[in-house]
């Protein structure tokens, strides 16, 4: 019995309230020590709110982690990431400090209470797929294949989709305290 081989899971981080970077650079900090390896951050997006949409806009961007940690101790991970930055859990969609959701992990589908992944709204989602496909363009939906970029391709088809602006590159934030 050895550490289980580190697995490939790729997360989508959010902030809408407060000193945005900031609370997105903690979060890859805090991931880069405690979850394993951060081996790729995609750019920074402005994005405008989806679901709850009278709330300030939101930054947003991918990351890519080979962890060790079980799916289950990676979520509560980011919970606590979440709490270290004050996160308030009021009511769904709720502009919030930072968000830090687990998109895929590795090629597993996972249906637990409180885990679904892959994330059941991310290929709806132009605000995780815009900067997911920029970390990993080849990427594809665990099960069915098919590339997340159809389904950005739909969402393109649909009509105006929510506005995504690149707005910088990711890893400078680590930098912002
Ligand atoms: N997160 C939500 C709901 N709406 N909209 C944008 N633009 N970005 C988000 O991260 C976001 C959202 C729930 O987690
Ligand atoms: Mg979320
Ligand atoms: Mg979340």
């Amino acid at each position: 019995m050895g550490a289980p081989d580190p697995v490939v899971a790729y997360l989508g981080l959010g902030s809408n309230l407060g000193r945005r970077e900031a609370h997105l650079g903690h979060a890859l900090r805090r991931l880069g020590e405690e979850a394993g390896r951060l081996t790729g951050v995609s750019g920074v997006h402005e994005t405008d709110p989806v679901g709850f949409e009278d709330q300030p806009a939101f930054l947003n961007l991918a990351a890519r982690l080979e962890t060790s940690l079980e799916p289950e101790a990676l979520l509560a991970l980011a919970r606590s990431i979440e709490a270290e930055r004050g996160r308030a859990r009021s009511f769904r969609n709720a502009p919030r400090t930072l968000d830090v959701d687990i998109l895929l992990y590795g090629d597993r589908r996972i249906h637990r209470p409180g885990l679904t992944v892959p994330h059941p709204r991310m290929t709806e989602r132009a605000f995780v797929l815009v900067p997911l496909l920029e970390l990993a363009p080849a990427l594809v939906e665990p099960g069915t294949g098919t590339p997340y970029r159809a389904y950005l391709e739909e969402l393109e088809t649909l009509g105006p989709t929510p506005g995504v602006r690149r707005v910088g590159p990711g890893e400078e934030l680590m930098e912002v305290e």
